[in-house]
């Protein structure tokens, strides 16, 4: 079934130029872009966002992080958009993402693991609200 994915190529991701190629490879996945914006995002949005992580010691790193820098935020969809685009994404830590994955490839770390994709549709809707309202 056709549904929406919220993807963000993160400040790390935007610096270094990747945002052609990684867009490239969710087009190449069938997953088509119907949104998108270049943008710096809030604090609030960011508290917002990572909040299931509010009680972690790296919280205010990570806010502190995802708002330094224009984030490239979109929308994609296609079928099964999550699972898929969290596939073509790979697993939080870099080191333990395959090459051939976009954190396996690009990811320098945790805290610069270059790309977020929502783990379900749900939280897709609710990304996407946050986001892009
Ligand atoms: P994901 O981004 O794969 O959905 P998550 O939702 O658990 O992973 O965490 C959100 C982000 O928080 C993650 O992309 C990078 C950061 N993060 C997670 N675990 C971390 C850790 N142990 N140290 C530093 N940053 C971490
Ligand atoms: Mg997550």
């Amino acid at each position: 079934m056709s549904e929406k994915a919220f993807v963000m190529i993160k400040p790390d991701g935007v610096e270094r130029g990747l945002v052609g190629d990684i867009l490239s490879r969710f087009e190449k996945k069938g997953l088509r872009l119907i949104k998108a914006e270049l943008k710096r995002i809030s604090k609030e949005t960011a508290e917002e966002h990572y909040g299931h992580l509010k009680a972690k010691p790296f919280f205010g790193e990570l806010v502190d992080y995802i708002t330094s820098g224009p984030v490239f935020a979109m929308i994609v969809e296609g079928e099964a958009a999550v699972r898929n685009a969290r596939s073509l994404i790979g697993p939080t830590n870099p080191a333990e993402a395959a090459p051939g994955t976009i954190r396996g490839d690009y990811g320098t770390g945790v805290e610069r693991n270059v790309i977020h994709g929502s783990d379900s549709p749900e939280n897709a809707s609710q990304e996407i609200e946050r986001f892009f309202n």
